[in-house]
């Protein structure tokens, strides 16, 4: 029914492994249970379900030498990196169900990797309650989930900075490539880093200050046909009176209208070519009301309107 004809592969992932609570590897099931792929085929698209990723499972250990769970996380990474990638390879557009937002190294260096390939442009879009910027040096937690967007950057261990093996050796990122949207928790020490390091990051007080409208109007700028966009979902990006499913609740975020229009904007933008659905944990949800809520919110990422528009 939509613009794109293009094929959508979901990949599982199911691992809490860089998270500071356990649940989030739940989060592949609790996403199809509420109909995910039923939705996304109500729209036209073609859905192939490529089931879930194995990996190591979770220890449950304090950090060593500043990250908990490294040679695990590193696992994890490597297997979503392939899978990822493979659907690229194939024209596909790749949905990543993790899972925490560790995993959204793996997924964003495979996309990298790729858009380096073919010659395009890529922005990455964080829509999170949290900036992930952390280093090992600079976390409070030791938990990955905290440092993915910092060793996209190349700030971090090699087995992670270099999952991409970009051609030439670089980060998987460029600061510049990355919009941060909803951000309203971040650590003292990674405060200080994201400013260093020039992070484009619209917080809760930008999108209170000038709509989220204008916050979407901004982030999405300067795209053209030869961008690949991807977003990267945490779901702790919502608000936690309409989503209380996720490990680490922060009061303040987008209510329903305005993440819905977040959504119909990136749709709008026509660009959206990967993403991530993270951080949503059954075990701390109201029966699969925040998966049902991100099943809702993707639909309209996919193009989902109440009208037929007159393009914008
Ligand atoms: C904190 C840390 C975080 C997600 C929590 C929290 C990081 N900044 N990220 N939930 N998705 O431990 O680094
Ligand atoms: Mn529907
Ligand atoms: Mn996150
Ligand atoms: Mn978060």
């Amino acid at each position: 029914a939509l613009r794109s004809a293009q094929p959508t592969s979901l990949i599982g992932a199911p691992t809490d492994i860089g998270a500071g609570a356990r649940g989030a590897s739940m989060g592949p099931e609790a996403l199809r249970v509420a109909g995910l792929q039923a939705a996304l085929e109500s729209h036209g698209l073609q859905v192939f379900d490529r089931g879930n990723l194995s990996g190591p499972a979770n220890p449950w250990q304090p950090p060593v030498d500043g990250y908990r769970h490294l040679p695990e996380v590193v696992e994890w990474n490597q297997r979503v990196f392939d899978a990822v990638y493979a659907e690229l390879q194939l024209g596909h557009l790749p949905i990543l169900l993790g899972g925490d937002h560790c995993l959204g190294l793996g997924s964003i260096s495979a996309v990298a990797r790729h858009c380096a390939e073919v010659g395009k442009k890529l922005r990455v879009l964080w829509l999170d309650a949290h900036a992930d910027f952390n280093t090992s040096a600079l976390t409070p937690s030791g938990n990955v989930h905290g440092m993915p967007v910092a060793c996209l950057c190349g700030f971090g261990p090699e087995a992670l900075t270099g999952l991409a093996r970009m051609p030439g050796g670089g980060a998987a990122l460029r600061p510049s490539q990355i919009r941060q949207i909803g951000i309203r928790s971040v650590d003292a020490g990674e405060k200080r880093f994201v400013h260093e390091q020039g992070l484009e990051v619209f917080d809760m007080r930008y999108i209170d200050e000038v709509g989220m409208r204008q916050t979407m109007q901004q982030a999405l700028a300067g795209l053209d046909a030869h961008t690949h966009l991807h977003v990267s979902f945490d779901v702790d990006f919502l608000d936690p009176d309409i989503a209380p499913g996720v490990g680490t609740t922060v009061p303040g975020g987008p209510t329903y209208r305005e993440a819905q229009l977040c959504m119909e904007m990136i749709a709008d933008s026509g660009r959206l070519a990967s993403l991530d659905i993270v951080e949503l944990n059954p075990a701390l949800d109201v029966r699969n009301r925040t998966a049902v809520l991100a099943v809702d919110l993707v639909e309209s990422l996919f193009g989902k309107s109440t009208l037929m528009r007159t393009s914008p």
